[in-house]
């Protein structure tokens, strides 16, 4: 059998494995989930009226007249993502202050009321248009929060807008991938708060993007990870108890840690997202331009994301031109090639598999030298691996050179640097039935 087909199935294996309580039907991922988790990262663009205004939260106040990106070419932003390895980009189409990268019906407050394109431009347009071209994935960010929309805070009112611009982003630019709903609010004017009919916009993204993954701290589809240094829990389940974390921005305690965990008991299967900005700011800050992080960097964010089986949403601003930096740039792509060196050769390519109920053995034709161990799960039969080591052949004995709680779709294990012909993985704790897909080595 060829190594990545091959399936190890514990199957109703003995008491021992299985830890209570849990729910009767162990939850998997819908085929949009498997879709987006099996695509691992994406690339975040924060632009608009901030990127003008230097600031990371407008008010609302802000002159549209500001916002002019003269040389903007969506393209750019879209083929360096797909150079660095890419699957797909989320565009803030309107962040906080309400300003809107596409000429809405409902609000004057947008690039129509901008001297870019002398008016007639459609930065959304552009974007998704690009990322067709490139054959990636087109996602939209819509601000529920909106400082400068009249009707903010008078809830009805404000609904019945804000289902109008949804509907308008997911009715005139073709698939959109991923929906992302910021958890970030506060007060309407005169401290009224909205209250966000969150039922009806889960059910117009539903209606008019059916393969559209949703995100927010609350999902449905997809979970913010709790912080936005792009660090995943370890252990990290894709399952939760939603009624720990019931809307976007509640917080707590137990929020926290479910969203950072997840829940091996959990009811619903919803995967983590890691956001994080390759500079201190989402928005592009000229004052910024030395502080992008490097590529050694993104790898290390890497490991504690993808390789704790989240996806990885990383932020790359473009700039005043409407253009990613070059500094940016440069550092992405070197992430890019770093990544595609290193898993290049997988060194377990060759091994012969054996396997008992409990455990998965790899031998190699001849010694071979790793440091990295890439595990995974067959996740379309859920996520039930709660304890695992993964030992290598040594001296005549086996030698534990890693171990871990759950695996998800993905769990990289950075290891000493080990030199053997046989590696094998023992699951010790499962919660249902482990069905293991894949090692490689590194
Ligand atoms: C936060 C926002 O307030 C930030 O400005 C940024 O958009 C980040 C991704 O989410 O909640």
């Amino acid at each position: 059998m060829h190594r990545r087909s091959f399936l190890l199935t514990t199957a109703a294996t003995g008491a021992s494995l299985i830890l209570p309580p849990l729910p009767r039907v162990r939850p998997r991922p819908s085929p949009a989930q498997l879709r987006y988790q099996r695509a691992e990262r994406a690339l975040f663009l924060h632009f608009g009226i901030n990127t003008f205004t230097d600031r990371e939260w407008g008010d609302g106040t802000e002159s549209p007249v500001l916002f002019n990106p003269a040389a903007l070419d969506a393209s750019q932003w879209v083929r360096t993502a797909r150079r660095a390895g890419f699957r797909s980009l989320i565009l803030t189409a309107k962040h906080h202050d309400g300003f809107c990268l596409w000429p809405s019906a409902v609000t004057t407050h947008s690039v129509a009321s901008s001297p870019w394109r002398e008016g007639k431009g459609d930065v959304v347009r552009e974007f998704t248009d690009a990322c067709r071209a490139e054959g990636l994935g087109a996602g939209l960010y819509l601000s529920p929060w909106d400082r400068h929309e009249p009707s903010y805070g008078d809830s009805p009112r404000y609904n019945g807008f804000y289902i109008a611009q949804l509907t308008e982003l997911l009715t005139r630019y073709g698939p959109i991938t991923e929906v992302w709903f910021d958890g970030a609010n506060g007060e309407g004017p005169n401290g009224r708060r909205q209250v966000y009919d969150w039922e009806r916009i889960h059910r117009t993204v539903r209606r008019l993007q059916p393969e559209a993954v949703i995100f927010s701290d609350a999902g449905p589809d997809v979970r913010w990870i709790g912080n936005e240094n792009g660090t995943a829990g370890d252990p990290n389940w894709c399952t939760v108890n939603p009624d720990t974390v019931p809307y976007p921005g509640v917080s707590g305690p137990a929020v926290e840690v479910m969203l950072q965990h997840g829940d091996p008991a959990g009811s619903v299967w919803r995967p983590g997202e890691a956001d994080v900005s390759i500079r201190p700011g989402w928005f592009w800050h000229q004052a910024e331009n030395d502080n992008v992080k490097t590529a050694d960097e993104l790898m290390e964010l890497y490991f504690v994301s993808v390789g704790r089986n989240a996806n990885l949403l990383l932020n790359v601003p473009p700039t005043r031109d409407g253009l990613l930096h070059d500094t940016d740039v440069t550092q992405l792509t070197t992430f890019g090639d770093r990544l595609d060196a290193l898993f290049k050769t997988d060194l377990a390519a060759a091994a012969r598999i054996s396997r008992s109920s409990h455990a998965l053995t790899l031998t190699l034709p001849r010694p071979v030298q790793f440091d990295v161990v890439d595990l995974s799960e067959a996740i379309e039969h859920g996520q039930a691996i709660a304890g695992y080591r993964v030992d290598a052949w040594s001296g005549g004995r086996w030698a534990t050179i890693s171990q871990g709680n759950t695996i998800g779709h993905r769990k990289l294990d950075p290891v000493p640097p080990t030199r053997t012909d046989r590696v094998r993985v023992v699951i010790e704790k499962a919660v249902g039935n482990p069905v293991m897909k894949r090692v490689g080595l590194y």
